[in-house]
């Protein structure tokens, strides 16, 4: 058990969750041994972070999750959690990522923003959407570093949000993305379903972030990418193929494979 009132308690949590990723072997939901209340969990995701940053990897973006209900219901959760994503997760379009790296990784259909300015968290009157300059389709590969995929709300957000991979694909000139049809095929899997999904409209993923992030204080910089949160529920990710598809946004693609 960590005394989480203390820094060293809570980056002796970071050091667990980071230790479960890099030597990929699964650890118990840390709620199931001691109380986390979200804040704590969201200094633990800092601290998970820094210990990214601290071997070089570079903060490319963030991420919603639980934005659809298929989501909240396959994981018995029920508000948004938003996480980082670093330059070392992040997989060509059509490239190949090695399921060495992962523990039980799953990919998810979603809709990505890409950030031309810095957000102002700040200031009252930011408008979010005037700081977006594209959209695109991209496919999120989650890996809980806990056992069995099993969390609560705590666990997940400490967990940086199961944040483990990413593939971006062709980005267009900002439009609405409301109402699109999204698949995403695995292998011989596949679901189906609609970027309504994503909070009635993945636009509003981009308010929902502006306000975790006033919350959470977290920054949201030029270039950013930013992930709205599945469309669908995720489908486990195997030596495959797993293409996602977005009704006028095009496609993308990433391999899973054993090196
Ligand atoms: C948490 C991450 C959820 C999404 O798009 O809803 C997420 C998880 O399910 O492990 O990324
Ligand atoms: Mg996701």
């Amino acid at each position: 058990m960590s005394d989480t009132t203390t820094d060293a308690g809570v980056d002796a949590l970071a050091r667990r969750l980071d230790d479960a990723q890099t030597s990929r072997t699964e650890t118990p939901s840390i709620e199931a041994g001691q109380p986390l209340d979200v804040d704590t969990a969201y200094r633990v995701q800092k601290a998970l972070v820094g210990l990214r940053t601290g071997r070089g990897e570079r903060v490319v973006g963030v991420k919603l999750g639980f934005t659809s209900k298929a989501k909240m219901a396959q994981m018995g959760v029920s508000d948004v959690i938003v996480g980082r994503l670093t330059d070392a997760m992040q997989v060509r379009d059509g490239g190949t990522t090695d399921l060495a790296g992962y523990i039980h990784p799953k990919a998810e259909p979603e809709v990505a923003y890409r950030l031309a300015r810095d957000v102002d968290l700040d200031d009252p009157d930011e408008d979010i959407l005037s700081a977006v300059d594209a959209v695109a389709p991209a496919i999120e590969i989650i890996d809980s570093r806990y056992l069995d995929f099993k969390f609560t709300y705590a666990d997940v957000v400490a967990d940086n949000t199961s944040a483990a991979g990413f593939a971006v694909g062709p980005w267009s000139p900002m439009r609405s993305a409301a109402d699109l049809d999204v698949r995403l095929a695995v292998g011989d899997e596949e679901n189906a379903g609609t970027t309504a999904a994503i909070l009635g409209d993945p636009e509003q993923a981009l308010h929902a972030l502006l306000d975790m992030c006033r919350r959470r204080r977290i920054p949201l910089k030029a270039g950013y990418v930013v992930l709205a949160g599945a469309a669908t529920a995720a489908l486990p990710l195997g030596e495959a193929e797993a293409r996602c598809t977005v009704e006028g946004l095009g496609e993308v693609s990433l391999k899973g494979v054993r090196k």
